[in-house]
């Protein structure tokens, strides 16, 4: 049983993991740089270790320092949280080889799915809708052309080692087709080590929805329902919010099934994530899995009412999950807003310094997963992000609006942050209404850009139209459906379901 884990990361997910190792009894260990002596991490903890200089390559990403500072604090297991060795199956490999306990999958997992075009045909293997290209590296530029000709323009030309969008070109003119590959390729090289590439069918406009699965090692792999994250700037996550206001019950069965075969196909164990692209049609195509925790988690645990990071150190201790597919439901609606140390207003440039004031929202339905005080400098180091805003509510409508009350009263000074960001898409319709997909911020561009003042004027009226349209909609959706299996998404109180989940 593990009765001690050292937490190989920094930041509000390093004290999110801490929180529940506290829960369970568990004593936690933080592992820290030069810049992070004055981190909240390390004073969260129950012990610290000092693994370096400030820059990741010396410290959150070392390996040998990491396995070294679990060797001296006696920690019996290691939970890498999202970022830095997360996702690297030599890191998952070596705990193993020293007898200490991954918790997250294994080496063959996280390779398995790590190359984009071994897990493109795992997952074709699995019977998995997977986008239309090819499941071998292109071998030519003869051989890209050929290619290309069958898939028909326009085509995605992506990076094997990629993921997240880098190595990725967009290919829409045949004169564009041999400097793109060329492109990606460098750029592949430059970024991973590793210049192979696949091409894909591009899928325009779509939505990327997730789905969260726990796989334990006995066999058993339930899915926790979607995620939608298509609110996103420069392959960065902005907003998320689960259910997803465009799925509907019968999608969600079968798109849940096939993330239980990818899981399966991957002999997964742990927590992990299915990333899907779904057009407007509602067709739907495999894209990756992450093979770690997710930022966005949070907004499943406050739905479906589980702490992944539980589950994730009961699987790693041998432990079978408790519940099946079954018992498991969609309760009210949740949406996580990421405030970055940034200035929206100056093209999101980074804005590290000293903070001078927070004043954290609280209340019904929030949650604040962060990490700065007053007093503390942001590091320049690291990710610019600084907390999660996290918001249930038993309504979409409800959820905004009191995503928007928490925004209010969130107030940093000292540095800039993405906070009015926020509350400006809280207050544009094409959010409001659920009518969104990843080139939201694109298309909202110039509405971003300006203050929102809730006087009354045109801009009030078209958010109360726009809430008004989102109900019409999902009451229609609702009548197409069989009344056995409706769900009803905006008066659940009539359900027997009465625990609040935060
Ligand atoms: C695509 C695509 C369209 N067609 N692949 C971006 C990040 C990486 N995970 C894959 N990405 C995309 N792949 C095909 N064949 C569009 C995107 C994409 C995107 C995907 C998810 C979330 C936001 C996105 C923003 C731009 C492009």
């Amino acid at each position: 049983m593990i009765k001690k884990v050292l937490i190989a990361n920094r930041g509000e997910i390093a004290i999110r993991v801490m929180r529940t190792c506290r829960e369970m009894g568990i004593t936690s260990v933080a592992v820290y740089s030069d810049a992070d002596r004055k981190s909240m991490h390390v004073r969260y903890a129950d012990e610290a270790y000092h693994i370096g200089p400030s820059p990741s390559n010396e410290s959150y990403l070392h390996i040998d320092k990491i396995i070294d500072a679990a060797k001296k604090s006696k920690a019996d297991a290691i939970h890498p949280g999202y970022g830095f060795l997360s996702e690297n199956a030599e890191f998952s490999e070596q705990c193993k080889k020293e007898g200490i306990i991954f918790i997250g999958p294994s080496a063959f997992s996280i390779s398995t799915m790590g190359d984009k075009i071994t897990a493109r045909r795992t997952i074709l293997n699995a019977g998995v809708p997977v986008v239309p290209g090819t499941t071998d590296p292109i071998k030519s530029n003869d051989n890209a052309i050929e290619v290309i000709k069958e898939i028909g323009l326009p085509v995605m030309i992506k990076a094997t080692a990629g993921g997240g969008g880098k190595g990725m070109r967009l290919v829409q003119n045949e004169k564009d087709i041999l400097p793109s590959l060329r492109a990606a390729k460098s750029e592949a090289k430059a970024a991973f080590g590793n210049d192979i590439v696949y091409i894909e069918k591009y899928i325009s406009s779509p939505h990327h929805i997730e789905f969260q699965i726990l796989a334990d090692r006995h066999s058993n792999v339930i899915h926790l329902f979607e995620r939608e994250c298509s609110v996103q700037r420069r392959h960065q996550k902005v907003i998320e919010e689960t259910p997803s206001p465009i799925m509907n019950p019968a999608i969600r069965k079968e798109m849940g099934k096939h993330a239980v075969a990818v899981a399966r196909a991957a002999k997964y164990e742990g927590a992990g994530t299915i990333e899907f692209i779904v057009d407007d049609n509602l067709n739907y195509y495999f894209l990756e899995m992450n093979t770690r925790l997710q930022v966005e988690h949070p907004i499943t645990e406050c739905v479906v009412g589980i702490d992944l990071v539980k589950e994730q150190i009961n699987i790693a201790n041998d432990k079978k999950l408790t519940y099946t597919q079954d018992e498991l439901s969609q309760n009210g609606h949740a949406i996580e807003c990421r405030i970055y140390a940034e200035d929206p207003d100056n093209n999101f440039m980074p804005s590290p310094g000293l903070i001078q004031h927070i004043t954290e929202p609280l209340g019904f339905g929030v949650r604040h997963d962060g990490y700065i005080y007053e007093g503390y400098e942001i590091p320049l180091y690291y990710d610019p992000l600084i907390s999660k805003l996290i918001v249930w509510g038993k309504t979409r409508q409800e959820t905004i609006e009191r995503m928007k009350r928490a925004l209010y009263a969130y107030k940093i000074t000292g540095i800039k942050t993405t906070i009015k960001f926020l509350e400006r898409i809280m207050n544009t319709p094409d959010f409001v209404n659920g009518n969104y997909n990843t080139h939201f911020i694109e298309k909202n561009k110039k509405f971003l850009e300006e203050e929102y003042k809730n006087d009354g004027n045109g801009k009030a009226m078209a958010i109360i139209a726009a809430f008004i349209d989102y109900n019409n909609r999902i009451e229609q959706a609702q009548q197409k459906i069989p009344p056995s299996q409706k769900i009803n998404n905006w008066k659940s109180s009539g359900r027997k379901k009465s625990m609040l989940r935060l």
